[in-house]
């Protein structure tokens, strides 16, 4: 009697094994292809892409990182005011900033605002807090 139930319980158990096999592989297998879609999907994305170049520069209480940048002409490069004060970003030379006078914000931006500007000529433009003129930093466009 006891040999019957060991029996029965070793057929069990292949039994569950054999289903854990079957039911577990094709799973994996489906999460696998389905991953290595969603990776194709994103990496189609970004090459058939039109947004233009972006480049994120931080503006803190010392100063802007990165301090200088080379970018592609076309490149929209945007301070983030991350400093405690207010960031007037505005070309080189202070006051007048008459070199490149687009690119001024022309107002003081508090903390958690940013200021863009597309740099379209080729050159090094050279940048400062208006308000604290101390702080510079450039870009250099090519
Ligand atoms: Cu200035």
């Amino acid at each position: 009697m006891n040999k019957i139930l060991l029996l029965l319980l070793a057929l069990g158990s292949i039994g569950a094994i054999l289903y854990f096999i079957n039911g577990e592989t094709p799973e994996t297998q489906n999460e696998q292809e389905q991953r290595e879609e969603s990776s194709l999907n994103g990496e189609e994305a970004t090459l058939s892409s039109d947004v233009p170049p972006q480049i994120i520069i931080r503006y803190t209480d010392q100063g802007y990182e990165p301090n200088s940048v080379r970018v592609a002409t076309g490149t929209e490069v945007t301070f983030v005011n991350e400093s405690s004060g207010s960031m007037w970003v505005a070309s080189a030379p202070h006051p007048t900033h008459h070199i490149l006078p687009e690119f001024d914000a022309r107002m003081g931006l508090p903390q958690g605002e940013q200021y863009s500007f597309t740099f379209t000529q080729s050159g090094t433009w050279q940048y400062h807090d208006h308000l604290r003129p101390q702080m510079n930093g450039e870009v250099i466009a090519e």
